[in-house]
């Protein structure tokens, strides 16, 4: 497994396109790390588990990030893993899914998958670039994300088998980069503590992303949104002709609406 320290991008990206996936160490301060997971707590006060195996039955998740981002807002936008992702997907792209995930004790493995098998997509295509983010230790005993190294290069109805697997042992406040195309799922957690993550998708800016972020922020809060959220909220166009609001620049649109 990749595990890059030091000056990274290059050797990063390196690993990233051969491995299908790379892990950045420590890339948090601690005090970004302390605020992010403070304000995960106060998203997951008072949810319940997942009512379906495969978000699964002993984790929690809370979705809807962009109306409240709070201390949740550097790693959403890290520099270090947008060089990344740019150097994937291009230079405009927006979120796929993204929420919170509380991984509790009991919680089984996940079953295994793709990211970007939500599209009918050529296996080739690199669709998305996603980062989980480490707001615990991800161990071999908490359910630290398994992946399959190089599974985004398979062909279609390729399977990992159990010998394939690793699983992404990090510190907190490391990001796990990978690839939509790369097999991997939560493990089980099989220690006593809670094992928290930020799950963030970034999709080619034509595909229609997974959670519909402009109805679940609303209009009021993209206003209030820093403009690189509100781009990767959606309202970024994909080409001259691709995500225009009546015919106007999206942003062009909100402000002429708030002024109205
Ligand atoms: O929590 C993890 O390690 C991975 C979760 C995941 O891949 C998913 O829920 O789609």
């Amino acid at each position: 497994m990749t595990v890059i320290d030091g000056d990274r991008s290059a050797p990063a990206l390196s690993a990233l396109r051969t491995d299908g996936f790379v892990v950045l160490p420590g890339v948090l301060s601690g005090a970004e790390l302390a605020a992010a997971r403070d304000h995960a707590d106060d998203l997951l006060r008072g949810v319940g588990w997942s009512d379906n195996d495969f978000d699964g039955r002993r984790t929690r998740r809370v979705y809807s990030l962009l109306s409240r981002p709070g201390a949740l807002e550097p790693l959403l936008l890290h520099p270090e893993v947008h060089r990344l992702v740019t150097a994937c997907l291009g230079e405009v792209y927006q979120f796929g899914m993204l929420f919170l995930s509380a991984v509790d004790p009991g919680q089984g493995a996940q079953a295994l998958h793709v990211d970007a098998g939500v599209y009918p997509l050529p296996r080739q295509v690199e669709a998305e670039t996603n980062v989980i983010w480490a707001l615990d230790d991800f161990t071999d005993s908490n359910g630290a994300t398994l992946i399959a190294p190089g599974s985004h290069r398979w062909a279609d109805g390729r399977r990992p088998q159990p010998h394939e697997l690793v699983p992404a042992v990090m510190p907190a406040g490391s990001a796990l980069v990978y690839s939509g195309r790369l097999w991997h799922a939560a493990g089980h957690n099989a220690a006593e503590t809670t094992r928290r993550a930020l799950i963030c998708e970034h999709v080619l800016p034509w595909l229609r992303p997974a959670d519909n972020h402009i109805l679940a922020t609303g209009v009021e809060q993209l206003r209030l949104l820093a403009p690189a959220l509100r781009r990767l909220a959606g309202v970024a166009p994909a080409s001259d002709y691709l995500g225009l609001v009546a015919g106007q620049d999206p942003e062009q649109w909100l402000r002429q609406t708030a002024a109205d």
